[in-house]
């Protein structure tokens, strides 16, 4: 007898060919998103836009991205915030605006833009491995890196978790490197109890519409850096000094004002963020806490955090399936989770093929890549749905011999598998 799973008053799934994979109905009647944008107010923000229509004023530091600015550095406690169009440009920013050259030490389980972002400026990313408990870069690591050509590290609090920021600071003093944090995965999170942004030479958020802040697009750098403050303001508007005056080399990288007005309409709503991603949370924790193989990465419990990207590792040997099969059968039930961040961007081009990495081993890394999930959350998804999906993962898991059985034989799947465009109403490629 088949462990029987009863998801709600119309959904059951007696057998594994109930499974949307095998011919089903899926779990969902709409696709639930990782990344799906937190509005906040929309007439706070239809609002904001008709002002700025009115005063006729649409970037080059209005006051809406004067006040996303202020309102930033308050919330996060720090001298300086300069708004950029988004966070790549801002990481570009704040690496050369640093005077970083040459080497710099940067993770690859990251987004690629971390990795973009420095490649672009012209310096080499030396790649250096993750802690297996944090999946933060692993201090320890990087004194190994460092040659005579280092002149900085920039370290990814991934997915709102710190890095060992202590470590680090103490790594890059010693060595007299400059220290630059990613932080777009952070903003609203803490370490040691004080607000991310508020570490090594600067801080870099994003604001992407996938973010737990979201500007449409937008990106921020953050500093107590009076000197690099004014450098990077400058280097984001062309190195203007004045009207037809410029004394430096720079680029277009300014936030414009609807991105800002969204921007200020997003914080004005985050404790609501905060409170459905945590009550969120709280419901994969209580759903997943049975489920073999199938590991939750936990928020610290004593520093605030914006919950906004909830990871789970997947044991094949105890899971009795493994990551990408997983991911498979919940697409299939119309759950897009993602597998953030694989391959690693050691195993994306231009690095990849590129003869400075052929001898590279980051076997933490390449675990890690092979084994997240990254599950949805944010306003759109409630803890009711993550109850179901959670019952689903245990019905998998539960009948997951006979599943991998079919799916391992090439089981020419029943009736139908969509695809990610048509889940997504062919928004998404
Ligand atoms: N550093 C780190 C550590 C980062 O994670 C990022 C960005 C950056 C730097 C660079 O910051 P930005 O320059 O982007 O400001 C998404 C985002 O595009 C990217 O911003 C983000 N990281 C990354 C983690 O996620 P993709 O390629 O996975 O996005 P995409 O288009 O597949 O969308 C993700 C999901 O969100 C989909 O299921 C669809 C949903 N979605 C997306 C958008 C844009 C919506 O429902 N509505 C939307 O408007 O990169």
């Amino acid at each position: 007898m088949q462990p029987m799973l009863r998801i709600g008053s119309n959904m059951t799934k007696r057998t594994i060919d109930d499974l949307a994979l095998f011919g089903g109905p899926p779990l969902f009647a709409e696709p639930l998103h990782v990344g799906a944008p937190n509005v906040g107010d929309k007439q706070r923000l239809m609002r904001r836009i008709e002002e700025i229509l009115e005063r006729n004023w649409l970037t080059n530091d209005g006051p809406c991205v004067e006040s996303f600015e202020r309102e930033v550095a308050r919330r996060v406690g720090v001298k300086h915030c300069i708004a950029t169009t988004n966070g790549t440009l801002a990481l570009e920013l704040a690496a050369r605006g640093l005077g970083m050259h040459g080497e710099v030490i940067v993770p690859a389980f990251t987004f690629v833009a971390t990795v973009h972002a420095v490649r672009w400026q012209g310096m080499v990313p030396v790649f250096c491995d993750i802690r297996a408990d944090d999946f933060n870069i692993d201090p320890s690591r990087i004194e190994a890196l460092i040659t005579p050509r280092t002149t900085g590290i920039l370290a990814v609090h991934l997915w709102g978790r710190s890095c060992d920021v202590q470590a680090l600071e103490a790594m890059a003093r010693k060595h007299g490197l400059r220290l630059l944090f990613d932080a777009s995965h952070a903003f609203g999170c803490t370490y040691h109890g004080r607000s991310i942004g508020q570490f090594g030479d600067a801080e870099v958020f994003s604001f992407h519409a996938t973010k737990f802040i979201n500007a449409f697009e937008g990106g921020a750098i953050v500093t107590n850096d009076d000197e690099l403050a004014a450098r990077v303001r400058l280097m984001k508007n062309f190195g203007f000094t004045g009207t037809d005056e410029v004394s430096y080399l720079g680029i277009n990288g300014k936030m414009t004002e609807v991105a800002a007005a969204m921007g200020l309409t997003s914080l004005e709503s985050f404790d609501t963020f905060v409170r459905r991603n945590r009550d969120n949370y709280r419901a994969y924790r209580t759903g997943l806490a049975s489920l073999e193989g199938l590991r939750l990465i936990p928020f610290p419990e004593d520093e605030q955090c914006n919950y906004q990207y909830v990871t789970v590792q997947v044991d094949p040997e105890r899971a009795g399936l493994d990551r990408d099969q997983l991911i498979r059968l919940l697409r299939a039930e119309k759950v897009l989770a993602r597998r953030y961040f694989y391959p690693g961007v050691h195993r994306m081009e231009p690095y990849r093929s590129d003869p400075r990495y052929r001898l590279l081993r980051l076997p933490v890394t390449d675990l890690a890549a092979s084994r997240m999930i990254c599950l949805p959350t944010g306003i759109h998804v409630s803890p009711k749905q993550i109850e179901a999906l959670c019952k689903l993962l245990g019905f998998i898991i539960d009948n997951a011999e006979r599943i991998k059985g079919l799916m391992d034989a090439g089981y020419r799947y029943a009736r139908h598998m969509p695809t990610f465009s048509e889940l997504t109403g062919g928004l998404v490629e």
